[in-house]
């Protein structure tokens, strides 16, 4: 990482850290200059959201954790921003869960993809997906719809993190079980997720991990109850009322 010069007293460290992580992305290129746009964007949520995990988001990343133990397939899919700010404890929850990783790009090129696999492997990943490309999402233009047949393709659990919406739709619309990390209740990949994670992913993703520990030893049954009991629409609602409550919150 570049030097970062954020004064750890700063109200907003975590903040500001993150902006850095995005920036250092793009300059090593794995991150798209459209990816520090995105960033703005779940910046502004999280503000509102008070730049913490709402209850409604902890049981979404409980449930997350639940599903990703019962899979028996599972996939953590991961793009240029997802690569920069988590690169590190994607690998940890992936050997927590036994997924897989997949670089899966929406701007996608030879150079990042490459980019990526390497950031990857330097932060401890053995194997990481993408590069073969050899299956498709159906019903998404030719670059964008590309997946490893044996990866994405084969999986039954996906998770997503800051997705388009139209790739998140496609991949809901394949019938799997799908988990998506977006601060935006909003979104479509949010609305269209099995399991929306209303966080920022630099909280959420340590959060699913540490369930997942919490989970290890739990039966299937107790899994399962974990996802039954999760409730979606309930979740959504819960954090677009946070939002309207950050927007009239003083500060
Ligand atoms: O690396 P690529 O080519 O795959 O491109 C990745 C981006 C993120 C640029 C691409 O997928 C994109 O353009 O996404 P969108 O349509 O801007 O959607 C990103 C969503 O993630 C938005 O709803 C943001 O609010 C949300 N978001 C942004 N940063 C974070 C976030 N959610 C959680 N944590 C964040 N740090």
């Amino acid at each position: 990482m570049s030097d970062i010069d954020v004064p750890e007293d700063h109200p907003r460290y975590e903040s500001l850290l993150t902006r850095h992580r995005i920036e250092d992305g793009v300059e090593k290129g794995i991150t798209s200059r459209q990816g520090l746009i995105a960033q703005g964007r779940g910046e502004a949520f999280d503000y509102l959201l008070g730049e913490r995990t709402i209850p409604s988001a902890d049981a979404a990343e409980r449930a997350a954790a639940a599903q990703l133990l019962l899979a028996d397939h599972a996939v953590l899919s991961v793009n240029g921003n997802v690569a920069a700010l988590v690169p590190g404890e994607l690998v940890e929850l992936a050997e927590e869960t036994g997924a897989e990783l997949e670089v899966n790009l929406f701007n996608r090129t030879d150079e990042r993809m490459q980019a990526i696999v390497d950031h990857l492997r330097e932060h401890g990943a053995d194997e990481v997906k993408g590069l073969a490309a050899d299956g498709r999402i159906p019903n998404l233009s030719h670059e964008r719809a590309k997946v490893d047949s044996d990866g994405i393709g084969d999986a039954d659990v996906v998770l997503v993190p800051l997705e388009d919406g139209d790739r998140a739709e496609a991949l809901a619309a394949m019938g799997k079980v799908e988990i998506v990390v977006d601060l935006n209740p909003m979104s479509r990949s949010a609305q269209s997720a099995d399991v929306p994670i209303v966080d920022n992913i630099v909280r959420a993703v340590p959060n699913v991990t540490r369930h997942a520990r919490e989970l290890a030893d739990a039966s299937r049954e107790e899994l399962q109850g974990i996802v039954d009991e999760f409730d979606r629409e309930a979740a959504l609602a819960a954090a677009e009322r946070a939002i309207r409550e950050g927007v009239g919150r003083d500060e």
